[in-house]
C-alpha cells in the first residue's frame, strides 16, 4: 500500500527509473510515502499551529496561490494574515516543485488547486455524514465536478507534539465501484444544467461527478461498509509527506491535528495508463461514456 522514499528535500532530483516506478505506483492506487520529508515552520509560523485562527464555520484554513487569497481564517492581524499566506505559498510550491521532479510527465499538465491546512483535531470533531472524512471515501466534491479530471493530493503532517495523522484504507478502486454502482440511478433529466445555472455547481456535473459524488454518499452513509469491508489503518507520523490519488484510493482520516495539504487536477489523457482512471474504469462498468 505505501511506497517509501529516502527524500530530505523538496527539490530533490529522481533519477529516470524511480520516476517510472513512482508513477506506477501512484496509479496502481499505491501512496507515496516520504518518511523523512519535513516541512518547517519558523517560530512565528508556530503560532498559527493554534486551532483558535481557524474559522469554526470553514471545514479547513485554504489558499489559493493564483490569487493569493486565504480563507477560512479568524482573529489573525492584517501582518499574521500576510505570514500565514506566505506558509502557504510556501509548502504549495514546495509540493508542486516535489511532483515536478518525481512526476514530471504530470506536472506538464496538471493544474493547481487549493492548499489547505488543518489546525483542527479531527477525532471529535462532529459534521454530517456527508462531510465527515473519519467515514471511508472516495474524493468528490458537490460544488466543484472535476469532470473526470484526477484529484492527486500531497500532505505533510506538521504536528509539534509527535501525534500521527490516522487513517484507514480501505479496497481498490474497482472492487469500490463494483459494490455501490449498481445501487446508484442515474440523474435526473436536465439535472445537470439546473445545478449549473443556479450556481449549486462551479462547473457543469458530468455523469462522471455524478456516479462518483454518489459513490461518495453511499460509502460514507452505509455503516456494514465502514465496518466490514478489507481495510488497513496508516499511521502517518509528524515530520512526514504523502502523495496519494484521493479520487481512487479509499480513506478516511480518524484523529491528527495539523496537517498541510496541496490539490493538484491531472487530464486522465496526461497518465501513463489512463484505463486505470476512475473515469475508465467507471465507464468499463457502465458501458457508456460519462465525461
Ligand atoms: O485530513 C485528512 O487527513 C484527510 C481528509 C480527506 O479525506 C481528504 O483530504 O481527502
Ligand atoms: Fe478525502
Amino acid at each position: 500500500m505505501l511506497h517509501t522514499f529516502t527524500t530530505q528535500k523538496w527539490n530533490e532530483h529522481f533519477p529516470d527509473s524511480t520516476q517510472e516506478q513512482a508513477i506506477n505506483n501512484l496509479e496502481d492506487g499505491q501512496i507515496l510515502y516520504f518518511p523523512q520529508l519535513t516541512f518547517s515552520l519558523s517560530p512565528e509560523e508556530q503560532f498559527f499551529l493554534s486551532p483558535d485562527y481557524a474559522d469554526p464555520h470553514a471545514k479547513n484554513i485554504s489558499y489559493n496561490i493564483k490569487d493569493h487569497k486565504l480563507w477560512g481564517v479568524q482573529h489573525l492581524s492584517d501582518s499574521q494574515h500576510n505570514q500565514l499566506k506566505a506558509m502557504l505559498d510556501r509548502y504549495s510550491r514546495y509540493a508542486h516543485g516535489l511532483i515536478q521532479n518525481l512526476l514530471p510527465r504530470y506536472a506538464q499538465q496538471m493544474m493547481i488547486g487549493r492548499t489547505s491546512f488543518r489546525p483542527v483535531q479531527i477525532s471529535n470533531r462532529k459534521t454530517s455524514y456527508r462531510k465527515d472524512d473519519k467515514r471511508l471515501h472516495v474524493d468528490a466534491f458537490p460544488s466543484a465536478p472535476n469532470q473526470g479530471k484526477r484529484i492527486l493530493r500531497v500532505f505533510c503532517n506538521i504536528n509539534p507534539n509527535g501525534e500521527d495523522r490516522v487513517w484507514r484504507v480501505g479496497e481498490p478502486f474497482e472492487k469500490v465501484a463494483n459494490h455501490f454502482l449498481h445501487q446508484i440511478g442515474k440523474p435526473f433529466p436536465c439535472s445537470a444544467a439546473l445545478l449549473r445555472m443556479l450556481r449549486i455547481t462551479k462547473s457543469y456535473r458530468t455523469l462522471y461527478d455524478h456516479y462518483m459524488l454518489q459513490m461518495h454518499n453511499r460509502m460514507k452513509a452505509d455503516e456494514h461498509y465502514q465496518k466490514n469491508c478489507a481495510q488497513q489503518e496508516l499511521r502517518l507520523p509528524p515530520g512526514s509527506t504523502w502523495i496519494v490519488q484521493t479520487d481512487h484510493v479509499s480513506h478516511a482520516a480518524m484523529s491528527g491535528q495539523h496537517l498541510l495539504e496541496q490539490t493538484f487536477y491531472l487530464p486522465v489523457k496526461a497518465m501513463k495508463d489512463e484505463t486505470k482512471s476512475p473515469l475508465r474504469v467507471l465507464e468499463k462498468i457502465l458501458r457508456q461514456k460519462l465525461a
